[in-house]
């Protein structure tokens, strides 16, 4: 009975606590996830992967998140050694078959005008947007301020778009 009740612990333990998707039409959204805002911060971050299951390409055009005044789709790279981000008014595409992943450094959503911080161990509702897959409610798991596997973009703890540039 001890070593059920053990293996039954393991067993919760092992499940990941983070991986919560959505469908929307042939559109895959795996792990929606945001990072802790500090206080005064009036951005956040929106990061998750996109996989594409039909035949046609879809994009994403947009979305919303109720906490935030604007919601917008940003990509960024690297120019001369300084990081730039660049909105993406035509969205990002998902060609049939391809897996686009939204992650600090690269494709992101961007969360301007926040009415209340991102909390670590919260969950952030919010809309996804699809040219043809339609719209999808989705939820961004808040990990904590650091939670990246690089930091160079950072939109937390810069203080807001202080040291970026912004195009749009
Ligand atoms: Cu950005």
């Amino acid at each position: 009975m001890k070593s059920l009740l053990l293996a039954a612990a393991f067993a919760l333990v092992i499940v990941p606590a983070s991986g919560h998707e959505y469908k929307a039409g042939s559109i895959e959204i795996k792990h929606p996830w945001s990072r802790a805002t500090p206080k005064g911060s009036e951005v956040a971050g929106g990061y998750m992967k996109l996989i594409n299951t039909g035949k046609e390409p879809d994009r994403l055009i947009g979305g919303s998140v109720p906490i935030a005044g604007k919601f917008e789709i940003h990509e960024m790279s690297m120019d001369g050694g300084v990081a730039k981000m660049r909105m993406l008014p035509k969205g990002i595409e998902i060609k049939p078959g391809q897996t686009v992943e939204l992650k600090p450094g690269s494709y992101h959503l961007m969360f301007v005008g926040l009415k209340e911080p991102f909390e670590k161990g919260k969950r952030v509702k919010g809309t996804l947007q699809f040219e043809k897959a339609g719209t999808v409610e989705v939820e961004y798991a808040v990990e904590a301020v650091g939670a990246s596997p690089k930091m160079e973009h950072d939109h937390g703890s810069m203080g807001g778009m202080d040291g970026m540039e912004h195009k749009h």
